[in-house]
């Protein structure tokens, strides 16, 4: 039996990266990606009376991109300024139609979006803080003032964005719930058969976070 958890007035639900350049289709397509739509738009319904959403929004060119770096390929990793960093495909390029937040999303009750990735040589997973772990993104100010103590992460990746978004804010003194049937994850292949997603679930779990299922919510 899983334990039932119930929302209360200081609980928000975080709505990361939702975007079609992240979903089948898209420039960085996550496999199921778009079947996270729907469940969080269910949340919203049922469980949720106030969210946030984060929007990964780069410039054309963009430094997490392998077609900025000569004779890289998406996937690999380089050395960057601030330290190691994955390449991607171009994706979520400002301005452009997969860029924008899915038009599926009921968004009366997102509060405040979060733009980030924006720097052009400094890459944004979490939604707190840029990958180079200095300039923040001013999104633990707007929870701090409005009064949020507990964050419901949904979207995706939840190997990059949502994950590096749930350790930072156990870090900033949040609790933090995973709903993992609203997320997906890339998966990129580490060491000895496992995968960015079983690292990222054994990181969280050390840390604290609570995996969960929507269905396990009660409004
Ligand atoms: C993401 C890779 C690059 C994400 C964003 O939203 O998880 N992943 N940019
Ligand atoms: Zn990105």
């Amino acid at each position: 039996m899983p334990a039932e958890v119930s929302i209360g007035p200081t609980d928000i639900i975080g709505l990361v990266d939702v975007q079609p350049t992240f979903m089948p289709g898209g420039e960085l397509p996550v496999a199921g990606g778009e079947t996270v739509v729907s469940a969080i738009n269910r949340l919203l319904a049922r469980a949720f009376v106030h969210a946030f959403a984060t929007q990964d929004w780069h410039p054309p060119g963009h430094a997490s991109f392998a077609s900025a770096h000569a004779g890289k390929s998406p996937y690999e990793a380089i050395e960057l300024a601030y330290g190691s960093q994955i390449l991607w495909p171009d994706h979520a390029v400002q301005g452009t139609p997969s860029a924008a937040i899915h038009p599926a999303i009921e968004l009366a009750r997102v509060e405040v979006i979060i733009r980030k990735g924006f720097h052009p040589g400094i890459d944004s997973y979490s939604t707190f803080f840029e990958n180079a772990r200095t300039t923040a993104t001013g999104l633990d100010g707007w929870l701090r003032q409005r009064g949020f103590r507990r964050l419901f992460l949904t979207g995706l990746a939840t190997d990059f964005c949502v994950g590096w978004s749930a350790e930072d804010a156990v870090r900033l003194g949040y609790d933090v719930v995973v709903i993992e049937d609203a997320c997906r994850g890339i998966g990129l292949p580490t060491a000895d058969g496992r995968t960015t997603l079983d690292d990222t679930r054994a990181r969280l779990v050390g840390l604290g976070v609570r995996f969960i299922r929507s269905d396990d919510l009660v409004a």
